[in-house]
């Protein structure tokens, strides 16, 4: 028997745009807008307007997640339905009446719920008014944002998550094309990486001067740390996989945790002529602010190698001047989902984390697998027979519990998620979750892995 940690969080994790469904939402948000403007570029046409139904079936939803065994959950406050006048940050009562039902059914269930505030979803005003996470005044927006949030439901909820995956705004919409507005803008990226940063810290600060942290609660990001390998140990692989660390990982990584952005990426940016622009004040802000906590989320690794091209070669600036993508032969993959298998990446994410980052306190707040079409693995009664997720699940819990006994201080592992939910470009094309949804009669149905899960979670560990 593998054993895991005293009170391990065994959980889940969705989001509000992803579970909730646009339903008495009066503002819309990024994708809400994209879906309006351009259905076609989502899977099937289907966009986030139901979702998984979350807003009207969380009471059912929620004693499904009890029922596979879940001492925690992750979801996100929606700051285009908590917030009435974006501008003054006055709430919508609706919002929190539904917010409050949601965080107290979660408790009655004996499920801690855990809160993030920014998961992808920008009121989209903001973007066309300001340029989003291009303006420091967005930045302060949202402080105003969160600072509801903590006020209504900060004496429940005791974990609160900043952002989940903020590099994703960044490549999506400033670098690689794949969220709306999908610019091509290294200037402009490397401007919203710093805004996001100090959204991050600004909330923090806001989080304490309330005061929420004396009365237990605790306040952390979600970082997509993704470690890079570099295809080899020739030197130019391995400066593109330094660089691609760098610009990937330490450039959120460090601010949260030691307080100021890697010097050997500023100077970089400096010499590219794309740093940031800051106000005098900032360092303190980030320098008091760190977070008490990291969700790591893990998929996949991110293989590097030196780019073809020479770094002065290209016009526009992009981070890629300086490394390539590179696809290991014979890697192992999930071809549904076109994302390597490697479980030994989460032993060495714990053991970085330990010896690079203070060993702080962190967990895994998403790893999963997304797989289309899972009807064909349907039994004679109808449940998903998934022992393909229940394999992946229980590898990266293998290479984790081994960081575990090393001394790596994770205290929980989340799966990406609990119910089958909507995932942005890719809607419902890969399903993730511990419970299957049917999107065209909203009927929730236990797969095998949930199953399984209840029994690990029982028993606070793997046979
Ligand atoms: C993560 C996001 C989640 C979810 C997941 C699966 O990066 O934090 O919100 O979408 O990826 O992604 P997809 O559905 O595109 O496979």
């Amino acid at each position: 028997m593998k054993q895991f940690p005293a009170d391990f969080w065994w959980g889940a994790a969705t989001s509000g745009p992803q579970s909730e469904g646009r339903f008495a939402k009066k503002h819309a948000n990024m994708f809400d807008y994209w879906y309006e403007v351009e259905p076609e570029a989502f899977y099937n046409q289907v966009g986030p307007d139901t979702a998984s139904n979350f807003y009207n079936s969380f009471r059912e939803d929620i004693t499904l997640m009890k029922e596979i065994g879940l001492n925690s959950v992750r979801t996100s406050i929606q700051w285009t339905r908590l917030i009435d006048d974006l501008e003054t940050n006055t709430v919508n009562q609706a919002a929190v009446d539904f917010y409050n039902q949601v965080i107290d059914c979660f408790i009655e269930n004996g499920i801690r719920p855990i809160m993030n505030l920014h998961h992808f979803d920008l009121p989209v005003e903001l973007y066309h008014k300001y340029g989003g996470w291009e303006s420091r005044h967005v930045v302060d927006l949202y402080v105003g944002f969160a600072e509801q949030a903590f006020k209504h439901f900060g004496d429940r909820v005791k974990e609160w998550t900043t952002h989940n995956e903020p590099m994703v705004v960044v490549d999506g919409q400033y670098l690689y094309q794949f969220h709306y507005p999908k610019l091509v803008d290294g200037k402009k990226a490397v401007q919203v990486a710093y805004h996001l940063n100090l959204a991050s810290a600004k909330a923090i600060a806001k989080y304490r001067e309330l005061g929420l942290d004396k009365e237990g609660g605790r306040i952390g990001t979600v970082l997509n740390l993704t470690p890079t390998y570099s295809a080899s140990e020739a030197p130019d692989d391995q400066e593109a996989a330094r660089f691609a660390e760098l610009w990937n990982n330490k450039m959120f990584l460090e601010p949260a945790i030691y307080g100021h952005f890697p010097a050997e990426l500023e100077n970089v940016l400096i010499r590219d002529k794309v740093i940031w622009e800051i106000a005098p004040e900032d360092a303190e802000v980030f320098k008091n602010n760190l977070v008490d906590f990291l969700g790591v989320n893990f998929y996949h690794p991110n293989r590097v190698k030196a780019p073809d091209i020479a770094p002065n070669s290209v016009g526009e600036w992009l981070p890629t001047r300086y490394y390539d993508h590179y696809d290991m032969p014979g890697r192992r993959m999930n071809i549904d989902k076109g994302w390597e298998i490697y479980p030994e990446a989460m032993y060495d994410i714990a053991i970085n984390i330990r010896d690079n980052y203070k060993n702080i306190p962190w967990f895994v707040s998403e790893n999963g697998m997304g797989v289309s079409r899972e009807e064909r693995f349907q039994d004679e009664v109808g449940q998903i027979q998934d022992d393909y997720r229940i394999d992946f699940i229980r590898e990266h819990l293998e290479y984790l519990h081994k960081g575990i006994e090393e001394g790596s201080n994770c205290f929980g592992y989340h799966l990406w998620t609990p119910i089958d939910c909507w995932s942005w470009t890719n809607a419902y094309r890969n399903r993730y979750g511990f419970i299957s949804n049917n999107i065209h009669t909203q009927m929730k149905t236990i797969k095998k892995s949930g199953e399984w899960f209840r029994a690990v979670a029982e028993q606070n560990g793997l046979t």
